[in-house]
């Protein structure tokens, strides 16, 4: 991947803990390496398909400056959330920040921290069987687009399907969505269950009715099996209701654990199951 690259910005700004450096403010260094492809900007040799590093280092400035924080570590992150979503088609940031007066009471040349974030790309399994199951599913998909650290890159048609599991409830309406996200997948998984209860959603039976459910079904190439986050979603090459959607938007998309494309999956599990 390509970088465009600032090194050690001086910026005069009043972070830190201390009520002096709150008060009379320091001196920060700010580094950044933007991650990025270049090569549309250079075929067309056109300064609106990159990042002005000019423009950004103006940007950069005000917005470390709006702010004060304790930490360098908050005022870091958010400064590289800020530069992610400024430049909307840039795919990771690097930041350092470096305080070369920290009051440390001994001699050292600064102190810093430094992040990476970056656009992660995620699946999600969308499914309503309550009340207006596709409006359900709509907002849902509203919801999430709407939030500053999510946004929606592709909607799979929407598909009616019997219950699987518990069979004496209504049939849902089941998608799937692509986004890409800046949470991780802990983080994901918690914003979704906030939209989960903003739509009135109740836990009440095991696989029972639900005005919404939606579950992260593939997070990058992430594996992971802790109680809280599993990933892949563990049930989501047996059924139908999944697969039927998701080979629309992602049949080349390969399952991390099962080393399947999705278009593979969908083709074995609809030999034995229909949707109604
Ligand atoms: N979700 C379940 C259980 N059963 N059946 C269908 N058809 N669609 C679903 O989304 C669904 C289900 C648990 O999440
Ligand atoms: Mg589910
Ligand atoms: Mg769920």
């Amino acid at each position: 991947m390509d970088n465009i690259i600032i090194k050690d910005l001086e910026v005069y700004a009043f972070h830190g803990v201390n009520q002096q450096e709150k008060e009379l403010g320091q001196k920060f260094l700010i580094s950044i390496k933007i991650y990025m492809d270049l090569r549309k900007a250079v075929k067309d040799d056109d300064i609106s398909k990159t990042v002005n590093y000019a423009e950004l280092c103006e940007e950069v400035e005000s917005e470390f400056k709006r702010c004060k924080y304790d930490l360098i570590e908050t005022a870091g992150e958010k400064l590289t959330e800020f530069i992610l979503l400024k430049y909307d088609f840039i795919n990771g940031v690097e930041l350092i920040i470096k305080k070369p007066w920290a009051p440390i009471g001994k001699p050292v040349s600064y102190a810093a921290v430094k992040f990476y974030r970056c656009w992660h790309e995620a699946y999600i399994g969308i499914g309503s069987n309550i009340g207006n199951k596709s409006d359900n599913i709509n907002k849902s998909i509203e919801i999430v687009n709407n939030s500053s650290y999510c946004k929606v890159v592709d909607v799979s048609s929407y598909y009616e399907t019997k219950p699987v599991g518990y069979l004496d409830q209504d049939n849902f309406v089941n998608c799937a969505v692509k986004i890409k996200t800046l949470l991780t997948p802990e983080e994901l998984i918690s914003f979704l269950m906030k939209v989960e209860k903003n739509l009135k959603r109740e836990r009440n039976i095991r696989w029972g009715p639900r005005t919404i459910d939606l579950d992260v079904l593939l997070y990058d190439d992430v594996i992971s099996s802790s109680r809280e986050v599993i990933i892949p979603h563990p049930r989501m090459h047996e059924r139908l209701f999944v697969l039927k959607p998701l080979s629309e938007i992602a049949p080349y998309v390969i399952h991390p654990i099962l080393r399947k494309r999705i278009i593979e999956l969908y083709d074995e599990v609809s030999k034995k199951q229909t949707l109604l």
